[in-house]
């Protein structure tokens, strides 16, 4: 089962600069409300016009951190000179039925854009709404960094974004999703993000929600424990929102290290309150939450943890699931792992480890979702060497109320990752009934040479 990888146009802002690169994918679907039938696709992502600057390795420091080259730069660090090094872009595609073609466009840049102040972008997060309407979340490493909220409308024939509000005082990663249930929520739009005090060591989570599609936002609800910045939700069948991360390193943090779920079952009012959903806590998944890896094998982000809550009419219905990357005991430096719960408040199962590993591998970028009828899907890089320079797209699944996985399947051929390339935090996957969507990307040969470059990829069930 080898799945076509196909790579999406990227262009400017004015439809005349062709990105050299671009890294770091969100995708969203939804059903064109105009349309019966027919559903749009986007893929936002990082671009670059100009020529990619790999992550540069500078030695193995006592905490194995990389230092970026000249032309990267850090989230608090003021813009190059030559401008805007990075600016965040989509493609989008229609497809006009079940299993049907897409036909990709290329989309304009969402930020900066032209006659913009110097600043980058970054760290695009892509959500669809119950009415077919896409939103998009940035973080602009302004001064003070900031996040942009954009709301998506045809004009004609063509997709665009236009941008809700004004700057929101956030300063870190964000994640969006909107519910999509036939709860009491429907069609909140929910963001997270970190924030980091001046001088503190741990950065804590924040949560907002907006019940009028982005124009405004309730006050910020600060979620317990110091959950990074790699916190991903999930939307229960009951307009429940659940928050799941890892805590910073024990040493920085009081609350110590490991994996939390959170719960809440009014967080589209404004007494959002968010409860444990973890028993025990924390949540095992059989390993450590790794950020760092001395460069091996994607600079220094190997992947997040992935929630879902089970949303079909199954025996499982309102069941929670979680995947992640982590690095197991003993040599093997990382594996994909899945725990379930029930989502009654009873514990958490043992975790399963969810690919084959004969070398100690790395299983890296672990990446989960959810169908409708509750099959769950799991991709993942895994690498064949020692060196972490070759991976390939493989992919599990588990299917609509059964507790078994499939064996894993190898989805895509090899691509050499070459060492101090650095192609985000995360891959993103959205399944439906009949498969999944998935956004990747990747290092090879682009338009101005060996780059990162983002990808498309369609995954069919098995029937
Ligand atoms: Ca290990
Ligand atoms: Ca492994």
């Amino acid at each position: 089962m080898i799945c076509d990888a196909v790579p999406l146009p990227i262009l400017g802002c004015d439809h005349a600069l062709r990105a050299c690169s671009a890294w770091e994918p969100s995708i969203a679907v939804a059903a064109n409300p105009g349309r019966p039938g027919e559903e749009t696709i986007v893929v936002a992502f990082i671009a670059s016009d100009i020529t990619s600057r790999p992550w540069r390795p500078s030695g193995r420091t006592n905490a194995g951190r990389l230092e970026r080259s000249a032309g990267e730069m850090n989230g608090r660090s003021p813009p190059s000179p030559e401008g805007p090094s990075k600016r965040v872009s989509f493609a989008y595609g229609v497809r006009p039925g079940p299993g049907g073609p897409i036909r990709w466009s290329p989309g304009r840049a969402l930020a900066p854009c032209e006659n913009e102040e110097m600043v980058a972008a970054a760290n695009a997060s892509v959500a669809a709404g119950p009415d077919g309407v896409f939103y998009c979340a940035i973080l602009l490493e302004t001064h003070p960094i900031s996040v942009r909220f954009f709301r998506s409308a045809y004009v004609g024939e063509e997709l665009v974004f236009n941008q809700i509000g004004a700057h929101l005082a956030f300063d870190g990663k964000p994640w969006i999703v909107v519910d999509n249930s036939k709860g009491p929520g429907r069609g909140t739009v929910y963001l997270t993000f970190t924030h980091k005090e001046p001088g503190g060591a741990c950065p804590l989570c924040q949560l907002t929600r907006s019940t009028d599609r982005g124009e405004t936002w309730l006050p910020p609800v600060s979620l317990p424990y110091s959950l990074g910045a790699h916190t991903r939700m999930a939307i229960g069948p009951d307009s429940e929102v659940y928050v799941a991360g890892h805590t910073c390193s024990a040493s920085r943090c009081p609350d110590g290290t490991g994996f939390r779920v959170l719960k809440s079952t009014n967080a589209y009012t404004r007494e959002a309150s968010f409860s444990e959903m973890c028993t025990p806590c924390p949540v095992s998944l059989g390993g450590e939450w790794t950020g760092v890896a001395n460069g091996c094998p994607n600079g220094k982000n190997l992947g997040q943890i992935w929630i879902a809550c089970d949303n079909s009419a199954g025996p499982f219905r309102g069941s929670l699931s979680l995947a992640c990357s982590v690095d197991p005991p003993g040599a093997d430096p990382m594996d994909v792992m899945f725990a379930w719960n029930r989502g009654d408040g009873s514990a958490w199962t043992s975790p399963v480890r969810l690919n084959g590993d004969n070398a100690e591998a790395w299983q890296w970028f672990g990446t989960m979702s959810m169908a409708p009828n509750g099959r769950i899907d799991v991709v993942w890089n895994e690498s064949q060497n020692a060196s972490c320079t070759t991976s390939q797209l493989m992919y599990a699944y588990r299917v609509a109320g059964k507790t078994s996985w499939s064996r894993p399947a190898t989805i895509t051929n090899s691509w050499t990752m070459g060492t101090g390339w650095h192609i985000g935090g995360y891959y993103h996957m959205v399944s439906d009934d009949a498969g999944a969507d998935l956004a990747i990307a990747r290092v090879d040969k682009g338009p101005c040479g060996v780059g990162r470059n983002v990808y498309y990829l369609r995954i069919n069930a098995r029937p």
